[in-house]
């Protein structure tokens, strides 16, 4: 359903699309910068940057959104993610200067890649929240 200009919702009766960029990260098919890693999460810079330091957290496991993440997510896979995005700003120093959370769900919010990524901003003042 097309409603307003630029707005299509992912569509959550779709199936995991398995060639995404970041599931071929996952399966070493695409090189990425890696920053850390733990048995359920994975770290990387992004491509893109946009601030000095600017890290993408995301599940290993087929995670479209954070609906379908806090849905069907085992309990070891939510608390791995959740003490892994924290591990990885206090290895990269984040913690003391202050650092932002994002993430973009749904092609509303802008979201790119249909694989559920956490960014992390840091390494310079970040503004207000919505540019
Ligand atoms: O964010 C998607 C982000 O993913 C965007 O900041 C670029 C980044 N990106 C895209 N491809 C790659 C690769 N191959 N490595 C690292 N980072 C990448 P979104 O919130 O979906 O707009």
């Amino acid at each position: 359903v097309q409603e307003e200009s630029g707005w299509m919702p992912i569509d959550p009766t779709k199936p995991y699309d398995p060639d995404n960029i970041f599931a071929k990260i996952l399966r070493g098919e695409v090189p990425c910068n890696k920053v850390d890693e733990s048995e359920h999460s994975l770290a990387f810079h992004d491509i893109n940057p946009l601030a000095p330091v600017h890290i993408l957290c995301i599940p290993k496991g087929q995670y479209v959104s954070w609906d379908d993440f806090s849905k069907n997510a085992s309990p070891e896979e939510i608390a791995d993610f959740v003490r892994f995005i924290g591990k990885v700003a206090r290895d990269n120093e984040m913690v003391e200067q202050g650092y932002r959370l994002l993430a973009n769900i749904g092609k509303r919010a802008g979201q790119e890649i249909p694989h559920l990524h956490v960014h992390l901003f840091g390494g310079q003042p970040l503004g207000p929240m919505l540019a």
